[in-house]
C-alpha cells in the first residue's frame, strides 16, 4: 500500500504510542497534520514553538516516556532550538520533528519561504542525532530509530527532518515494529564487592543522588544510612527519596564543596556531575569515587570513577546494601559543624523567598499523591524552591538545570500537567522568566488545566543585578518596566491574584486546587536586589499604573 511521507509519519507514532503531541502548523507541513488528524493524535497548540519545546520537555520529564513537538520549516524549527538545548543538557527525551528544503532542491539560497541553508545542520549540532529522511519509506525506520535513540542510556532528544517534497511523496508503506527501551544489563558481581569494600573502609563517605536514581529512593536511602553518609541532591534528584541523612539540592553552596572536599568517599548514583549542578567548574573529588549509572558515556563525564557500576540505579545500589558487613553508622552524619555552616549559608540565600517555600511546605502537607514542582532560572527557584521546599518521595521537580535557559517554568508547567494529569502541578518562575513565555497560559486555559503558577516579582533581571553590582558594575538593562500580572492573566482569561504572605498563598493555592482550574498568584519579592530594582527603574515609573482586576 501507497502512502504520503506525512501520514507514514503519523501512523508511525502512533505505532510508538504516542497519542498527543505538540505542535503549531504551517504551509509546509499541513499533509503532517493531515496524518496526525486521520491517526487521531491530538495536538496541544502551543503560542511559540519554544513554549511549545518546553511543555514537551515537562511531558517528558514526568512521564518518563518520548514526547514529540511538530513546527514548520525555518524559523519555526529554530524557535524550538533552545528547547532542544535544554532538553539535551538535562537528558530529556524529546523529539522535534519538522520539514526541510525538498531533497530536488538547488540549495542556492534561492528564496525558497522558510529556507534555511542547512536545517539539519543546526540540530546537529544541539542534540544527540540529527536524522534526513530522503523518501517516503524511510520514514518508520527513522522513527523507530528516533525512539530507540532517545532511549537508550540516558534519555535524549533527536531531531527528524522531512524535506518537504517527501511529505506529500506517495511511497510504499513498511511499519517498523518499536524496539523495546526495557534493557537489562547484567550486575558485575566483582565490581560491587570492591565498591562495597571501598566504602565501607571510607570514614566519611558523602552521596549525590541524581535524576538517575529515580526509582532506587528507597535503597539510596538505605545505603546512605547504613553508611552514616549525607545525601546530597541534584536538581533532577530532588523528590527522589526521603531520608534523615538528605540535606538537599545544595549544589551551590560554597559549603558544599567544603564538604566534598572533607569526604573520603563519594557515591555518585545516576548524576553526570555536572558543573551546572555544583556552580563550580573545578570540583575536588576524593580517590574513592563510586559511580552508577546505566549510560557508559555519563560514567566517565566529569570525574573518572575508581568503581565503575554500570547498571540501573535500584540494581546496583540495591547490591550495595546487600554486601555491607560492618555496623551500621550511629545515625549521626560524620561531620556536625559542616552540616550548621550548610544550614547557616542555606538559609542567608533563602531569606527573601521564604513566605514562597513556607506556602509551598504548607500546601504540600494538604496532598495525597504528588507534587510536581516546575522552576524556571530564577532566583526564587534555585535559592528558593531548592533551598527551602521540602519534597516527598515521589514528588519531582523540573528545573532547566543544564541549558539554564530563562522562560522554562510557565509552558513546562503546562507540559508537567498533559504528562501526569493525576499530579498537583505548580510551576514558579520570576517576573523576568515568565516574560519570556507568559503567552504559552493561553493553552492552560483553553484546556482547562489544573495548574498553579507563581510569579516572584522583583522588578526585573535580579540575578543578574546582583552580580552587576558585586562586580562593582552600574546595573544596566536589568530594572525592567512592571507589568500588571494580574491583568495580563486576566486577559488571557484565567484568574489571579496577589498575594503578600504565605497563609494568603497558601489558601490561594488550596482553592486553586479546590476549583480544578488554572491560576495565577503574583508575589513581590522583598530584598536588598528587589528594593534597588524597584528604586532605580530604567524606564521612568517603575510600578504599573493599573490596578489588580479580578476575573469572577
Ligand atoms: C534564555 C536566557 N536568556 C538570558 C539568560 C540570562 N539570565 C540569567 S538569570 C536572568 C535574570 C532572570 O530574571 P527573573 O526571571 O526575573 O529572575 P530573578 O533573577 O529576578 O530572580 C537572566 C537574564 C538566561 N539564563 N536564559
Ligand atoms: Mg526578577
Amino acid at each position: 500500500m501507497n502512502t504520503t511521507g506525512g501520514r507514514q509519519l503519523a501512523a508511525a507514532l502512533k505505532a510508538h504510542g504516542i497519542e498527543q503531541v505538540y505542535g503549531i502548523p504551517g504551509t509546509h507541513n499541513l499533509e503532517i497534520f493531515a496524518g496526525l488528524h486521520s491517526e487521531g493524535i491530538r495536538v496541544i497548540t502551543p503560542r511559540h514553538e519554544q513554549g511549545g519545546g518546553y511543555a514537551a520537555d515537562g511531558s517528558a520529564r514526568v512521564s518518563g516516556k518520548p514526547s514529540v513537538l511538530i513546527t514548520t520549516t525555518g524559523p519555526a524549527a529554530l524557535n524550538a532550538a533552545a528547547a532542544m538545548l535544554q532538553a539535551h543538557s538535562d537528558s530529556v527525551p524529546v523529539l522535534l520533528i519538522s520539514p526541510g528544503v525538498p531533497v530536488r532542491h538547488p540549495g542556492l539560497g534561492n528564496g525558497l519561504l522558510h529556507e534555511v541553508r542547512s536545517q539539519s545542520g543546526v540540530f546537529d549540532s544541539i542534540v544527540e542525532s540529527s536524522v534526513r529522511v530522503t523518501s517516503p519509506g524511510e520514514i518508520p525506520q527513522a522513527v523507530a530509530y528516533a525512539f530507540a535513540t532517545m532511549t537508550t542510556g540516558r534519555n535524549k532528544p533527536v531531531y527528524l527532518e522531512i524535506p518537504l517534497d517527501v511529505i506529500e511523496e506517495d511511497g510504499p508503506h513498511t511499519p517498523v515494529q518499536p524496539v523495546s527501551a526495557d534493557v537489562r544489563l547484567p550486575l558485575d558481581e566483582a565490581a560491587l564487592d570492591s565498591a562495597a569494600a571501598s566504602l565501607e573502609a571510607a570514614k566519611k563517605p558523602l552521596l549525590i543522588a541524581g535524576g538517575g536514581s529515580r526509582g532506587a529512593g528507597r535503597a539510596t536511602a538505605q545505603l546512605a544510612e547504613a553508611l552514616g553518609a549525607p545525601i546530597v541532591e541534584t536538581t533532577a534528584g530532588m523528590g527522589v527519596l526521603e531520608s534523615p541523612n538528605r540535606i538537599g539540592a545544595i549544589g551551590g553552596l560554597a559549603a558544599f564543596h567544603t564538604l566534598l572536599g572533607e569526604s573520603d568517599a563519594l557515591i555518585a548514583v545516576g548524576t553526570e556531575l555536572a558543573p551546572s549542578e555544583f556552580w563550580d567548574p573545578g570540583m575536588r573529588l576524593p580517590e574513592t569515587v563510586v559511580r552508577i549509572d546505566i549510560d557508559q558515556r555519563a560514567m566517565i563525564t566529569n570525574a573518572a570513577p575508581s568503581h565503575q557500576l554500570l547498571a540501573r540505579a535500584e540494581e546496583a545500589v540495591a547490591g550495595l546494601v546487600d554486601r555491607l558487613t560492618g555496623q551500621p553508622a550511629e545515625g549521626e552524619l560524620w561531620s556536625q559543624p559542616l552540616t550548621q555552616e550548610i544550614e547557616a549559608e542555606r538559609s542567608e540565600w533563602h531569606k527573601p523567598f521564604k513566605a514562597l517555600t513556607e506556602a509551598l511546605n504548607i500546601h504540600r502537607q494538604t496532598i495525597d499523591g504528588s507534587l510536581t514542582l516546575v522552576g524556571d532560572s530564577s532566583m526564587s527557584c534555585y535559592y528558593g524552591l531548592q533551598l527551602g521546599v521540602r519534597l516527598r518521595e515521589g514528588d519531582r521537580y523540573l528545573y532547566p538545570a543544564g541549558g539554564g535557559t530563562l522562560g522554562y517554568s510557565l509552558p513546562a508547567g503546562i507540559g508537567a500537567k498533559f504528562g501526569r494529569p493525576s499530579d498537583e502541578v505548580i510551576a514558579v518562575a520570576g517576573d523576568g522568566g515568565a516574560m519570556f513565555t507568559i503567552q504559552e497560559l493561553m493553552a492552560a486555559v483553553e484546556h482547562r488545566l489544573a495548574v498553579s503558577f507563581i510569579i516572584i516579582d522583583n522588578g526585573g533581571y535580579g540575578e543578574i543585578a546582583r552580580e552587576m553590582l558585586e562586580r562593582g558594575d552600574a546595573p544596566t538593562a536589568v530594572a525592567l518596566g512592571r507589568p500588571d500580572f494580574v491583568a495580563l492573566a486576566n486577559a488571557l482569561g484565567m484568574q489571579a491574584q496577589k498575594v503578600t504572605d504565605a497563609s494568603q498563598l497558601a489558601t490561594g493555592l488550596a482553592e486553586a486546587r479546590e476549583a480544578q482550574a488554572p491560576r495565577l498568584f503574583v508575589m513581590d519579592e522583598h530584598s536588598p536586589t528587589a528594593e534597588y530594582l524597584v528604586n532605580n527603574p530604567q524606564f521612568g515609573k517603575s510600578k504599573p499604573s493599573a490596578r489588580p482586576v479580578h476575573m469572577e
